[in-house]
């Protein structure tokens, strides 16, 4: 069987490709550039900024193979009837969903600093989950597309590690899916953060799953 060299130990490749699919969560204008969200709320943008090189080579090799792509955004409606009071209210910023900023209105669908960054765009055969919450799973059709190709394995990056990522790696694993987090395609605005994360997911032999390079991931997929 095809492995990839992983820790706590290798991850067993399914025997056909295409049962794995790629998911990349949140690399939104918002979350990435200067005058997004992100930075209104003070936080260092260059811990994501680095990661995106090493998302483009992923992105690259996945779509060279002919997997499945996965995109999401985090996001609301206009009028923000899927946003819980809880979490509009959370937090002691000025600046809150919905609320205008030079790119648009926070973390609302269809607004410029929503989108997905330009390098990593989605192709229109590829599936773009809009998100209300922080994992990928809730309130989405997340579940029947992964259905519908026969997907059971999943390569998963983005951002933040901890929220985001880490939330649908936690869901993911508890619907049977063998994840893998791609440890140089997944950045926090707090570094600790990030290393914190992938030690406990990948903690008690994999408890959660797996994490490897892009390296890694890239040269096991290229020879099987
Ligand atoms: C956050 C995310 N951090 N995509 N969103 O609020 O992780």
């Amino acid at each position: 069987m095809n492995a990839i060299p992983a820790l706590p130990y290798d991850y067993p490749l399914p025997d056909l490709h295409s049962h794995l699919a790629l998911v990349i969560i949140d690399m939104q204008r918002d979350f990435l550039e200067p005058g997004g969200f992100g930075d209104a709320l003070g936080n260092d943008l260059t811990p994501l900024q680095a990661i995106v090189p090493q998302l483009e080579t992923l992105l690259q090799t996945v779509r060279s193979l002919g997997l499945l792509v996965i995109h999401t955004q985090e996001c609301h409606q206009p009028d923000l009837s899927d946003c819980p009071p809880s979490k509009l209210k959370r937090g002691n910023s000025t600046l809150r969903i919905g609320d205008s900023s030079s790119m648009g209105r926070i973390l609302v669908c269809g607004e410029p600093g929503n989108a997905i960054i330009p390098a990593l765009s989605p192709l229109p055969n590829e599936v773009v989950i809009l998100k209300p919450g922080k994992g990928a799973f809730y309130n989405t059709p997340l579940t029947s597309i992964l259905q519908k190709h026969e997907i059971t394995h999943l390569l998963i990056t983005g951002v933040t590690t901890e929220v985001c990522v880490q939330t649908t790696m936690r869901e993911a694993n508890d619907r049977g899916y063998e994840c893998l987090l791609v440890e140089d395609c997944t950045a926090s605005y707090f570094p600790s953060f990030k290393q914190a994360t992938i030690e406990m997911l990948r903690a008690q032999g994999g408890i959660i799953g797996w994490t490897a390079t892009t390296d890694q991931v890239c040269r096991a997929l290229l020879k099987s």
